[in-house]
Formats: structure tokens, C-alpha cells, sequence
């Protein structure tokens, strides 16, 4: 007898960044980290155990792909669990458009709730954290709707993700595809170099923790001018640690520029915004909803159709079980 768990996940924004890894095999981050998870990016992953599969099997928006990373991330559920069954896994990115946003946070979210169920096993919310945390370490904080943050901890007890309070701040993201194609480096492996080779790495570190606890307490005081200075800082920061690594290296394109220098614009002219880049080249905008229109006219040129408004999203929960 089979039983099919499909789960749907959120992907998440860091405002305060996790870049780089104490431990690379349990994902333990350098320094704590502070996400936003969002309304309209998303993965819906369908795991079903079949004690007469030979091998894991995997396909994503119905492409049938190498099953590798998620073998190896079902071990750990069927560790957890006794199974000692394969697995069918099935993922759909909902992603509007082809975004180039398809996320390992909502990807690995997804799969450790709805494998888990599969399995039998029935987590807490932190253990579920933990668990994603294994696949991807954003993944832990996209267990959450909201604002939350991933503990640093020092072991893989204490490191897991929680939510943190709701604000009354009504935040809203822009997303700028600057560029939808492939990345050149991962973040895992430029994380990797970060650490060996960047000089700046430690004071990264340093200001990075201090920068996580400030963002908590500018949430909670719901001081936006706060909030989104903090943003822009880690972002800035942990780019400026990548480019110092040898080679130097940054996901920075010349659009990526073109768009930052248009949110210091903005913010010249009074509108609060403030900006974030990831791993890649977007540009993700933190506004107030009543600056949305004001954001997207201004971005228009060169962006329009570019232009991806979002919000807070809900927690990964699931959607089916039959
Ligand atoms: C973050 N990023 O906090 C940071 C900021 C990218 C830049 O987490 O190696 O896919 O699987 O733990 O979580 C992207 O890296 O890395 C990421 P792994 P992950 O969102």
C-alpha cells in the first residue's frame, strides 16, 4: 500500500543574509539570518514511498531529473523514520512567468514536509525546520509564513528557524528580473570560496550576527527607515565579501546597478525603499504598500515587464494526502 503526501512551500527573501557554513555536511550557518517568505513564489512537491521501487525517482514540472540530491535528502527521512522504501517525488515550481526565481528554499521545504508525512513521521515545526535545513539552508526559514528567523545554534539541535512576530508594517516586495538565466557559480560552492579566500570574511561574520539582532528589534519597533537600512547593509555586505574572495568574483550584471541606483533615487525623493540581491543578478525591492505604484512607475524604464509585486506569505503546509 502506498500513501501520497503533497506539500506546498514558499520560497523566502533574506533581509539579514546567510552566506557561508560552519559545518557543510548538517548546513550549521556562520551567523543567524532574518527572511521574508512570499505570497506568489512557490513549490508544490508530492512524495509517495513504494516498498517495490528499485530506486528514488524525481521529476520537476514534469521533467523527469537526476534524483541524486533528493536521494540523499530522503535518507535522512527514512534514517528518522525506519522506511526503507524509494520514493516517487514529483515538483512543480510555481513561479509566475519563467521568473528565473525557482528557489532550493521552497524546493527543500516542501520536500521535508511532505516526505516526512509520507514517512510517518509527524515533526514539530522546528524539527520540520531542521530537517529542510539539511537540504538547503534557506529551506529552514521557508517552513514559515512571514517574517522568521534562522537561529545560527551550534549544533544541529539548536540551529532551525521559528517565526517572529507579525509587524504592522505592510511590506511589500519588488522583483526585478534583471536576468533569468542560470547562475555562473553556485552559492554553495561561492560560499565555499568566500570563506577560504575573502579577507573580509570574518568581519562579515561580526557585523552580520549584530545586524540579525538589530533587524529583530526594528521589527518589533516597526521602524521601516530601520528595517530597510539593515536590508540593504547584509545585502551590500555579504556582496562585498564575495567580490574580495580570490578570484574576485560577483553576481552583480550592469542592470543589477541600474536598478540599485534607481532605489537611491527613489529614496532621494522620499519614497522608502530599499534594495536586496541574492545569489544572482535580480534586484528584490522592500517597499510599504502604499509606495508600490510609485516603486513600479520609477523601475518601469528599462524593467517594464520585468516587474514581479508580492508580499508576505503563508507557511508550508499540506495540501493533499491520499
Ligand atoms: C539567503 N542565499 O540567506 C542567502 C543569501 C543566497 C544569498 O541561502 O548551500 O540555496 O543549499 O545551504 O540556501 C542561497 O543558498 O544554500 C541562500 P545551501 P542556499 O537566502
Amino acid at each position: 500500500m502506498t500513501h501520497a503526501v503533497t506539500a506546498r512551500a514558499h520560497t523566502n527573501i533574506a533581509l539579514i543574509k546567510y552566506w557561508g557554513k560552519r559545518d557543510a555536511k548538517l548546513i550549521l550557518p556562520y551567523t543567524s539570518s532574518v527572511s521574508l517568505t512570499l505570497a506568489d513564489l512557490y513549490t508544490d512537491t508530492t512524495v509517495e514511498f513504494d516498498a517495490a521501487l528499485a530506486a528514488d525517482t524525481f521529476s520537476l514540472n514534469g521533467e523527469v531529473r537526476p534524483a541524486g540530491k533528493i536521494s540523499a535528502f530522503l535518507d535522512l527521512v527514512r534514517a528518522q523514520s525506519g522506511t526503507t522504501a524509494h520514493a516517487h517525488v514529483r515538483s512543480l515550481n510555481h513561479v509566475p512567468t519563467a521568473a528565473g526565481l525557482a528557489s532550493s528554499a521552497s524546493a527543500f521545504a516542501a520536500l521535508a514536509m511532505a516526505a516526512s508525512s509520507a514517512a510517518g513521521l509527524a515533526l514539530s515545526p522546528t524539527d520540520l525546520s531542521r530537517l529542510a535545513r539539511r537540504g538547503s539552508g534557506s529551506a529552514s526559514r521557508s517552513i514559515f509564513g512571514g517574517l522568521a528567523i534562522w537561529h545560527r545554534g551550534s549544533d544541529d539541535a539548536t540551529s532551525f528557524a521559528e517565526p517572529l512576530p507579525a509587524t504592522t508594517l505592510p511590506l511589500k516586495m519588488i522583483v526585478v528580473l534583471v536576468d533569468q538565466g542560470r547562475k555562473a557559480i553556485s552559492s554553495r560552492q561561492m560560499m565555499t570560496a568566500t570563506i577560504a579566500t575573502s579577507p573580509y570574511f570574518p568581519a562579515w561574520v561580526e557585523h552580520n550576527e549584530a545586524a540579525a539582532e538589530k533587524m529583530v528589534r526594528a521589527l518589533a519597533a516597526n521602524d521601516f527607515a530601520q528595517v530597510g537600512a539593515l536590508t540593504e547593509a547584509s545585502s551590500m555586505q555579504m556582496h562585498a565579501a564575495i567580490m574580495a574572495s580570490e578570484p574576485p568574483f560577483t553576481y552583480f550584471e550592469p542592470e543589477t546597478l541600474v536598478a540599485w541606483q534607481k532605489v537611491q533615487a527613489l529614496r532621494a525623493g522620499g519614497v522608502p525603499a530599499y534594495a536586496t540581491m541574492d545569489a544572482g543578478p535580480n534586484v528584490k525591492i522592500l517597499t510599504l504598500a502604499p509606495y508600490v505604484d510609485a516603486v513600479v512607475a520609477a523601475l518601469a524604464e528599462p524593467f517594464a515587464g520585468r516587474l514581479l509585486t508580492t508580499g508576505p506569505g503563508p507557511a508550508a503546509r499540506i495540501l493533499k494526502e491520499a
